[in-house]
């Protein structure tokens, strides 16, 4: 059977300027492409580097599916639909599927013609059976976390329950093969690679849809089996794609010292919450050791009160500790932040004036975003005022905001100055100090377009007047 699986590029100003900075490998459809491929051909197109909607039409034409599959964020599921009704007007006989974040956060948002299944959650283990269906010409409707859409009805199946993450396969990244020099995060390099080594979180955190994804729990991968892919993997940096990937203490050090043990001999990214960071610093060390290099924190607000809304579990107390253990032991801090949209002008630049005394080496701000699946999905259903989930980009308000909007997204784009603070330079700096002449010249086209991402904000919040009026 042949099956292809698309990486969608949604066309949107911000994203299509993001895409050229952070481009990462498509890791969910290698992990698909994995499930099938020791018996049917399999093809990954990226939407991202391999050609638009003429390339992808012709792609269908001469390869002729039987199967095309795609998936994404919520900012990415008109995208998604494009995809598949590209896939349906060549040949209404191919099965289309769609999987990811929106779709299990969402999987009526797909109740679509174009759309035959949709996959809630993981979906390594479903898509196998979805394949095997089609081949023995069975039913869909009885695959657990699977949506089938027939005659304008979704037919939900039971939930399937979380796959331990040691029996996935490796994901496979030879459908990857011909891209993998183009994928990567300016600055962290374009040679990177993403693995999955932790799943969840211990957080409830009410904009964050992951802890649900997992029912709450931690799922984790052993040493054997992180050290096996690692092993595999060519590219110098590995970005974990963990919510949270130091949390268990006992099996963090024990990777670290494989990975030393091993030589592994890789550079590392990760997110970390704050209080991790604090209550174990030396995990932190034993990674920094080991070749931790970056990380994220959900640094998010400036004042207790503030955290405690979106039922934060950590304080402001924790995060200036742990920008202080993360500087001691050399590992770069991307800080992440939000702008609420009731903030005032006072509370814009309380929490921009916050991120400067923390020196956070590289601030991200967003604007707080009621992603689905989430619980401020549900408290704020009611004050949504922008529908079109295309600008659920996270950098779009969709609540009402309390400035004028014109105001709120001038002070949003301000926040960004930030990055001309000397400790924001000097990181920049040390990333590049690190980079060979060559490193550097691969990068430029990344590097520059930062500048034309926030370009392309600046315009987009410029020109947007408001959601369009019912
Ligand atoms: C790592 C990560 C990143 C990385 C890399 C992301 C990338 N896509 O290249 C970085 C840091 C760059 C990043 C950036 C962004 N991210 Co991000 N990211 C994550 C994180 C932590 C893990 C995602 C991941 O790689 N998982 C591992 C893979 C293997 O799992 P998976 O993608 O879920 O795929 C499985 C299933 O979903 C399913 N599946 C997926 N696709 C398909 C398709 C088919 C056909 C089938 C059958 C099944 C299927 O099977 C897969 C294998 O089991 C998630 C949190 C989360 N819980 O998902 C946030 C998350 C996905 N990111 C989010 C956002 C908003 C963004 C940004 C838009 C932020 C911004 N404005 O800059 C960008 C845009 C990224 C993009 N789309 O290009 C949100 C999305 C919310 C939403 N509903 O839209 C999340 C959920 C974070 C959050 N807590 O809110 N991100
Ligand atoms: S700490 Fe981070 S990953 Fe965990 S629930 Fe909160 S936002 Fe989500």
């Amino acid at each position: 059977m042949r099956i292809l699986l698309v990486r969608v590029a949604a066309d949107t100003r911000y994203m299509s300027a993001m895409y050229k900075v952070v481009r990462m490998e498509p890791l969910s459809l290698e992990y698909l492409g994995a499930a099938v491929k020791d018996d049917h051909d399999v093809k990954l197109f990226d939407m991202r580097l391999e050609g638009g909607w003429d390339e992808l039409r012709q792609l269908i034409e001469t390869y002729d599916p039987q199967v095309v599959g795609t998936g994404g964020d919520t900012c990415e599921a008109s995208a998604c639909k494009r995809v598949l009704s590209t896939a349906k007007s060549v040949n209404r006989g191919i099965l289309t599927v769609v999987g990811g974040i929106h779709a299990t956060a969402m999987p009526r948002d797909f109740l679509h013609p174009d759309i035959d299944l949709v996959c809630v959650n993981e979906g390594v283990f479903a898509f196998r059976e979805i394949i095997e269906q089609l081949e023995a010409g069975g039913s869909f409707k009885s695959i657990r976390g699977i949506a089938a859409n027939e005659g304008g009805i979704q037919h939900l199946a039971p939930p399937r329950p979380m796959s331990d993450l040691n029996t996935l396969p490796f994901p496979d990244r030879s459908l990857t093969a011909d891209l993998r020099d183009k994928y990567g995060f300016s600055l962290w390099g374009k040679h990177l690679a993403l693995m999955r080594y932790t799943q969840g979180c211990v957080g409830r955190c009410d904009f964050c849809p992951s802890w649900a994804q997992t029912d709450g729990r931690y799922l984790r991968r052993t040493v054997e089996s992180v050290i096996a892919e690692m092993k595999a993997i060519k590219e110098p940096y590995i970005y974990f794609v963990c919510e949270e990937s130091l949390l268990d203490t006992k099996l963090s050090l024990a990777l670290a010292k494989a990975v030393e043990e091993e030589r592994i001999g890789k550079r590392f990214g990760m997110p970390l919450r704050a209080d991790t960071i604090v209550n174990k610093p030396h995990v932190i060390e034993a990674w920094a050791a080991a070749g931790l290099e970056d990380t994220i924190v959900g640094i998010e607000q400036a004042d207790d009160q503030l955290l405690l809304d979106r039922d934060k579990t950590t304080n402001v107390r924790d995060n200036i500790e742990a920008m202080k253990i993360l500087k001691a032991n050399h590992v770069n801090c991307t800080g992440s932040m939000f702008f609420r949209p009731d903030f005032t002008k006072e509370q814009f630049e309380r929490l921009v004036a916050h991120t400067v005394e923390m020196e956070v080496d590289c601030p991200q701000y967003f604007i707080l975003t009621p992603i689905p699946g989430t619980k401020l999905f549900d408290k704020a259903k009611a004050e949504l005022v922008e529908h079109n989930f295309d600008l659920w980009d996270f950098n779009h308000a969709v609540m009402p905001t309390t400035l004028p909007l014109v105001k709120f997204y001038e002070e949003y784009m301000t926040a960004y100055q930030t990055h001309l603070h000397p400790f924001v330079v000097q990181f920049y700096q040390r990333k590049l100090a690190k980079m060979t002449p060559q490193e550097i010249d691969e990068e430029m086209d990344g590097l520059l377009g930062f500048r034309e991402v926030f370009g392309a904000l600046h315009e987009d919040h410029e020109e947007y007047a408001g959601p369009a009026m019912p």
